[in-house]
């Protein structure tokens, strides 16, 4: 049988990723706009507890700053009414600027007015705030994830809000300047337990040198990347698209894998290990895997990233 994407994406099939995070987004994404906001507030305390941002300059804001600065001067109504619009998905300018930037700027901008609303410059989460019961259930699975689980649920939060892209028509994402790749000498080298592919080594060290042009070499014309929770991303073009505005200063460090023969040739590995994203930095590794598919002139075919159900499946690498 011929290999195309969508039997790609069944490789591995035991794999089991962390559906909590998609049906905890879902009942988010449920919430009334009040109720999202003060809850992202709690959520964000919550895990306060444990964790905190690492790095408030994970992300360049140069492109949010003008919006920013609107804000900072508005009245504490008009604040609140900014905020909710946003969760409302509403068609104002504001809510379609902040809809076209990337999810690295939208962290960016929330953490400022968290800092904000901390500081009192921008309008608080009304004391005594009593969240729906709903809101309040789903706080409490929250609880019950893992790190990296959180974090993603949260990060989902942000980047679905602003105006729905699908209705601006044709867009440009804004984001950030792509960084340039790490210096040579500067770059270390992973050692993944039980392989020694080159294709899938160079992934991993081109990405963590953030130096996606040979990164991108690595795969064929027409391959295609999915990454967690989403479907495939097909095409060099596309995906280094995403690689520039997605994937900037990431920390893989992939522990173990094995590598199979696949139909027709290719061969199929899978990789577990963790990643860091540069908003918490060592503070929290996120349990992933990495299934490849690499044609036999050790391109890539196909690779999906998923986030790991449970750290037992670090070690499920069954095929
Ligand atoms: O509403 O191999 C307030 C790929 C209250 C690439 C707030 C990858 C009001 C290929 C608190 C102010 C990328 C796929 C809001 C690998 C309110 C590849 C603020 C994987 C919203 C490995 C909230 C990469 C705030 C991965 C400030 C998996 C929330 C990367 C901030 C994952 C939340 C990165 C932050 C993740 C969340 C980052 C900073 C999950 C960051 C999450």
């Amino acid at each position: 049988m011929a290999i195309t994407i969508d039997s790609a994406r069944g490789i591995f099939p035991s794999t089991l990723s962390a559906d909590a995070v998609p049906a905890l987004t879902a009942r988010f994404n449920q919430l009334n706009a009040e109720d999202q906001l003060a809850w992202t507030w709690f959520a964000f305390l919550e895990m306060g507890k444990t964790i905190t941002v690492a790095a408030p300059g994970a992300a360049n804001m140069q492109f949010a700053e003008e919006t920013l600065s609107q804000v900072k001067k508005m009245s504490f109504e008009e604040q609140t009414q900014v905020m909710c619009d946003l969760a409302n998905h509403a068609d104002t300018p504001l809510c379609r600027t902040y809809a076209i930037w990337s999810p690295n700027i939208k962290l960016g901008f929330w953490n400022q007015l968290g800092e904000w609303m901390e500081q009192g410059i921008v309008a608080p989460i009304p004391k005594g705030y009593k969240l729906s019961a709903n809101a309040n259930a789903v706080l409490e699975t929250l609880k019950t994830l893992d790190q990296g689980q959180q974090i993603t649920v949260l990060r989902n939060s942000v980047v679905d809000m602003g105006f729905d892209t699908a209705k601006l028509g044709g867009y440009t994402t804004i984001s950030e300047p792509v960084v340039v790749p790490q210096e040579m000498s500067q770059r270390t080298q992973v050692t993944i337990e039980g392989i020694d592919n080159p294709t899938v080594l160079s992934y991993m060290n081109n990405l963590n040198a953030n130096d996606f042009d040979e990164l991108i070499k690595l795969f064929v014309e027409d391959g295609a990347l999915q990454p967690p929770f989403k479907r495939p991303i097909v095409g060099k073009e596309a995906i280094m698209r995403f690689f520039r505005e997605e994937c900037q200063n990431l920390n893989l460090i992939p522990e173990r894998g094995v590598v199979e023969p696949a139909d027709d040739g290719y061969t199929q590995i899978k990789v577990t290990g963790k990643v860091q994203t540069p908003w918490f930095g060592a503070a929290v590794g996120m349990n992933m895997a990495w299934r490849f598919l690499i044609n036999p002139e050790g391109k890539i075919f196909f690779v999906a990233i998923d986030l790991l159900a449970s750290p037992k499946e670090l070690l499920n690498l069954v095929r």
